[in-house]
């Protein structure tokens, strides 16, 4: 039998003690995913190690679903405010909340279809991200973005439409404010 437990999750930091599972994502690893690469070369020539984003999680084997936080900083590669990879998940039926604990953001959303939507995140806003529907999150504050995640162990993350073609909509800065654009290059 899987024992009950309570996991603390730190809302500023992120932080999750019990966590089981970590990493950190430096930017130097998303190369191909910001739409300006000349600005991605600059800001990798200036900040090598940078890291964009970390995520914590804590797992029980054997249970349907996990769960933990992740940690994203904030900064920009030219216009375009860090963001995490953006997936889909391997299985279509799993859809997935994120509770923003502390930080300003954009979750950008998508189907295979062609449907694009966008949720804002800020303190006490939990996104429920449905089944089908792609997601990144976007830092667009100048201070961490800090979330909880909740998700089925199954679900499976597919990258690969968007590693290849990017996402429909960019989250960029226009006259010193968050703005959605369509990607040109999509
Ligand atoms: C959240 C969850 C994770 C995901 C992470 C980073 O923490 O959705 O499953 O891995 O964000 O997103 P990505 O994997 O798209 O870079
Ligand atoms: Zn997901």
């Amino acid at each position: 039998m899987i024992r009950p437990d309570g996991v603390f999750m730190d809302g500023r930091s992120g932080a999750v003690p019990k966590a089981n599972e970590h990493y950190s994502k430096p930017v130097a690893e998303l190369r191909g995913l910001y739409h300006d690469g000349a600005a991605f070369d600059d800001f990798l020539r200036e900040s090598p190690h940078a890291i964009g984003y970390e995520v914590a999680g804590y797992r029980q084997p054997g249970s349907d679903i996990f769960f933990g936080t992740t940690t994203m900083y904030p900064g920009k590669i030219g216009d375009e405010y860090f963001m995490t990879r953006g997936h889909y998940h391997v299985r279509d039926d799993c859809g997935e909340a994120y509770y923003t604990q502390s930080g300003t953001g954009l979750l950008l959303l998508q189907t295979r279809e062609g449907e694009t939507s966008e949720v804002e995140m800020g303190p006490g806003v939990c996104a429920f991200i449905p089944p089908g529907w792609a997601h990144r999150s976007v830092n667009t504050g100048s201070n961490p973005l800090v979330f909880a995640w909740f998700c089925q162990t199954t679900a499976g993350h597919d990258y690969g439409d968007i590693v290849t073609r990017g996402m429909r909509r960019l989250a960029v800065e226009r006259d010193g404010h968050p703005t959605i654009v369509s990607n040109p290059a999509f």
